[in-house]
């Protein structure tokens, strides 16, 4: 939204940066995740700026699910933080996402903020930056994609290199050969 003073009109709110994980294991995983993207970016609250490629990428944390859809946003917003987490949850519900469901289990969209402008953050309800973002290759990758040069807050450490350093089993990322 912007204000006006006479003819002259100004920008009222800022506008932050954020990098959001997208992922899917359930359903039309592509469907899900690119209708999910379209959701999120459909006014201006939200404007995509980049979208990783899709890879297909073997469970971690819960192994006994199907292998995931992955891909990274880097979006500006003028939501503040939880009011994007809001809009995050509304948009992964509309893709038949429930509350239920095993913790790290399968799951038709997931939208998860991984790091918000610079932004260090603990509320019951969201934690920035993501707190095992560092442990994943599925959300390093595509972040790298997209600007391997994105310094974490805390690390002190650009995605490219915490990517560059991960020892974790497992983790295989396929790059896919469809996209939205
Ligand atoms: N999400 C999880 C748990 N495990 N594994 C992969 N490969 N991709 C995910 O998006 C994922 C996961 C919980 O959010
Ligand atoms: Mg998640
Ligand atoms: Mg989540």
């Amino acid at each position: 939204m912007s204000g006006s003073v006479g003819i002259l009109r100004y920008p009222s709110e800022t506008t932050s940066t954020a990098y959001i994980s997208v992922g899917s294991n359930l359903g039309d995983r592509l469907r899900n995740c690119c209708d999910g993207v379209s959701a999120l970016c459909a006014d201006d609250a939200v404007r995509l700026v980049a979208r990783s490629p899709f890879y297909e990428t073997e469970p971690v944390d819960y192994l006994d699910q199907g292998w995931f859809l992955n891909a990274a946003l880097k979006v500006q917003t003028t939501l503040a933080p939880e009011a994007l987490l809001d809009r995050l949850q509304a948009v992964q519900h509309a893709r038949g996402r429930t509350a239920a469901g095993v913790r790290f289990g399968p799951r038709t969209l997931d939208l998860d903020i991984i790091f918000y402008d610079h932004l260090v953050l603990q509320t019951p309800r969201l934690i920035l930056p993501h707190p095992r973002m560092h442990k994943r290759r599925f959300v390093l990758q595509p972040i790298c994609d997209i600007d391997g040069s994105v310094m974490h807050p805390t690390l002190g450490r650009t995605v490219a290199s915490i990517l560059n350093q991960l020892v974790e089993e497992g983790q295989t990322l396929r790059p896919c050969s469809f996209d939205c």
